[in-house]
């Protein structure tokens, strides 16, 4: 069969909504996308696990330290699935983990700004998984089965994040007038970094065309955060709280929220590594990961130790 005929039948079986498997043949940008797309998921889930990971120790109760300490083990889960769903394309996590640690693989922008006050976990649960929510879903129908299949678990536990968040929220927001102001504060600088999660613009979005043809991406980046605006700014007004964009504004004929000017100055500054945290986050993994190298090593050992047993016994 020729390269057009395969590349031809391999869409024709996206068109008819079939799962591509790892054995199945595939054209090589798809592979790659998916490789970059799935390992910077997998970033994400663990990089993400350090802001939140900050606030275990100084929750203010024994259930949410219980709640938060479940909801950070839940993210490493995550990496761990999507880190196994890349290896059937071909790379290894060590090449993964070293992409990460070179700085070629990105992870996503909102990881990058500090966790201030308690709030910043109701906001995180609320905004960042509620924005995670959004553009996860369609992924559950992603054309590549491992990456579809492992986001179904994804999203049912991303699920249970927003609603911890959201009940954080509710309660700061119902609390005292200092507690009402922590949420507010929370709020004010988690919402924009949150819309800038999405990603650019879609006539600045280079990968969307091709991954929406590829069914890789079900959505564009404008469609899913415009999406996430419309329920979240009715979440907020349950809150009591205000959104801070002074454009937001209903649009009876587009059906939507109007909303302002995203600064994207701002998000590639953070995307190319300039954010207010980026230094300290990529200090953390690679710390994680040097000071891991013994368990690692020992791992290593005790299986090559069993393989040795094994082959003795059937000798
Ligand atoms: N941050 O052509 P585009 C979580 C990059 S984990 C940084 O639109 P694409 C959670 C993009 O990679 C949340 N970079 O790209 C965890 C591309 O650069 P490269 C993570 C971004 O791939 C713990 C360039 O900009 N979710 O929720 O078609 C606790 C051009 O963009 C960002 C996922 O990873 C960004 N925000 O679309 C709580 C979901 N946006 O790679 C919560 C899976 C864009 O060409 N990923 N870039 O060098 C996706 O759905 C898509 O990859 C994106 C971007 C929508 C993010």
């Amino acid at each position: 069969m020729t390269n057009e005929q395969q590349e031809s039948l391999f869409q024709q079986k996206i068109d008819n909504e079939l799962r591509i498997e790892p054995k199945d043949w595939m054209p090589e940008q798809y592979r790659k996308t998916l490789v970059r797309q799935i390992s910077q998921h997998a970033h994400s889930e663990i990089v993400g696990m350090l802001p939140e990971g900050n606030w275990i120790t100084r929750a203010p109760s024994l259930r949410r330290k219980a709640v938060l300490l479940a909801k950070v083990q839940d993210e490493a889960g995550h990496g761990l699935y999507l880190y196994s769903a890349a290896e059937t394309l071909g790379i290894s996590r060590d090449q993964m983990l070293d992409q990460l640690h070179d700085g070629t693989a990105k992870y996503s922008s909102i990881f990058n700004y500090p966790t201030l006050t308690w709030a910043d976990m109701g906001a995180i649960g609320w905004l960042v998984d509620g924005a995670a929510i959004m553009n996860q879903v369609p992924l559950c129908r992603c054309s590549y089965g491992p990456y579809s299949r492992a986001m179904i678990r994804v999203c049912k536990e991303e699920s249970f994040h927003q609603r911890q968040g959201y009940e954080i929220m509710l309660t700061l927001a119902n609390g005292t007038a200092i507690q009402k102001k922590m949420a507010q504060d929370a709020l004010n600088r988690f919402w924009w970094p949150a819309i800038m999660m999405f990603g650019p613009n879609d006539d600045a979005s280079p990968n969307s065309i091709q991954s929406m043809k590829w069914k890789i991406k079900r959505f564009s980046n404008d469609d899913l955060r415009q999406k996430f605006i419309d329920v979240t700014v009715e979440q907020a007004n349950i809150l009591g709280l205000t959104i801070p964009d002074k454009d937001l504004k209903w649009n009876e004929e587009r059906g939507h929220y109007d909303f302002g000017t995203i600064n994207w100055d701002e998000f590639w500054n953070v995307v190319k590594g300039n954010g207010p945290c980026n230094k300290e986050r990529l200090a953390a993994r690679k710390n994680a990961w040097d000071n891991g190298a013994w368990v690692r090593d020992a791992a290593t050992a005790h299986s090559e130790k069993r393989d040795a047993k094994k082959a003795a016994i059937s000798a």
